[in-house]
């Protein structure tokens, strides 16, 4: 064996420099390691935790609290619906139903909305996710109420907060009950009775700039409005015939206390552009369930559900009472068979708060979203598409 000649020292130092770059050039690019999905934080427990938290993951700006929040399900290890947003002490509360994870086959009563409690959620900007303030009324609370507490939704006066929910009552009635609160988070405690003389579902509450305060609700269907004509409960109510003017929502004055209706409810009436009653088989306009109102430049906007073809409508007056003319659309038709939706103005602009069935695609396990409003000059609404 040949003795290996020994290199200089100085030669040797650069032939090992020399080696060491030629291998960290040959070697693979570092990869950066993702950070690992952070799992959908698990509901916070409740007397009534009858959910399955939502087998999903959530993207890091859900995790981190920031990102672009607009069109995406805004709270993703529950199922929520029917969003009422508002503005109170300077945040953004959401009411919203919560549905449950059942399977409960659907029927044209409604009898998979099967829910049972709320939960509120508040936001301090429109780029953070919502923080959930926990379980804040169950129906086990209720002394009236048996079951399906549907849309709610709140209200502030007299330095407390009212939450406004239909439940159905011994009876199997929905009625509209009311439960109070010092703060907009909860916990509500409710009255013993249902709002006297109220009936049908989806409550929306509306306190003008001069302090009056307002309640429009009604149902379709599920909801038993069409079996109310009378003023009394029929249980072979059916919708007017076609050809006729279709049903509207209801309003109410509430008391100065917010507890009961100042005077028996009366129907809106949602107009053409002629002043002609919306007609019962124009199924395109006529009111559902859904009511929301909201004021915009000194006018009174009642937007709604149209049911069966998925789309929500507005219509507007200079009264809150109506009559409220058509104008067009808020929303296209969503994912799901049911819409329900706010409107709301935060931080200098307008948003509408909505739901689809985008995490279960089952129209009884829904999941709420945002996205904002425009108008244009004229007043009317720009159309979104979900
Ligand atoms: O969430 C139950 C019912 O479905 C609501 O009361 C209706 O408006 C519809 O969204």
């Amino acid at each position: 064996m040949l003795p290996r000649p020994k290199l200089p020292r100085s030669i040797s130092l650069v032939a090992i420099i020399l080696a060491v770059l030629f291998l960290s050039a040959c070697s693979p690019a570092k990869v950066e390691t993702p950070p690992t999905p952070i799992s959908t934080p698990t509901a916070i427990p409740t007397a009534a935790a009858t959910s399955t938290p939502i087998p999903t993951v959530i993207p890091t700006a859900v995790a981190t609290g920031v990102g672009d929040i607009m069109r995406k399900p805004l709270v993703t290890d529950i199922y929520t619906a029917d969003p009422s947003a508002h503005v109170f002490e300077g945040k953004l509360y959401i009411y919203p139903s919560h549905d449950l994870d059942h399977d409960t086959p659907p029927s044209q009563n409604g009898d998979q909305y099967d829910m049972e409690d709320y939960h509120v959620f508040s936001m301090d900007n429109l780029q953070s996710w919502p923080v959930d303030h926990g379980q804040v009324l169950h129906v086990s609370q209720v002394p009236w109420a048996t079951k399906q507490m549907w849309a709610p939704d709140a209200a502030f006066k007299n330095g407390q907060y009212y939450l406004y929910f239909p439940a159905r009552d011994k009876d199997n009635l929905f009625r509209i009950g009311v439960a109070t609160s010092p703060s907009p988070a909860g916990p509500f405690t409710p009255q013993a009775e249902f709002i006297p003389g109220s009936f049908s579902i989806d409550p929306a509450v509306f306190v003008d700039d001069d302090g009056q305060a307002y309640i429009y609700f009604g149902g379709l269907w599920g909801g038993q409005l069409e079996k109310w004509q009378t003023g009394q409960f029929d249980p072979n109510g059916v919708e007017p015939a076609d050809g006729k003017p279709a049903l509207g929502p209801r309003v109410a004055k509430l008391s100065a206390d917010m507890l009961s209706f100042d005077g028996p409810a009366k129907e809106v009436s949602i107009v053409d552009e002629k002043g002609q009653p919306v007609l019962a088989d124009d199924h395109m306009r006529r009111f559902f369930e859904a009511s929301w109102m909201h004021k915009y430049n000194g006018t009174y906007y009642l937007s709604y559900s149209t049911g069966d073809t998925h789309y929500l409508a507005y219509a507007t007056s200079p009264s809150p009472t109506g009559p409220f003319t058509f104008r067009g659309y808020v929303l296209k038709p969503v994912k799901g068979w049911t819409t329900h939706h706010s409107i709301v103005e935060f931080q200098g602009k307008w948003y509408l708060f909505y739901h689809d069935d985008q995490l279960s695609g089952v129209d009884h396990k829904r999941n709420i979203k945002v996205a904002e409003l425009t108008y244009n000059a004229d007043g009317s609404i720009k159309t979104l598409k979900p």
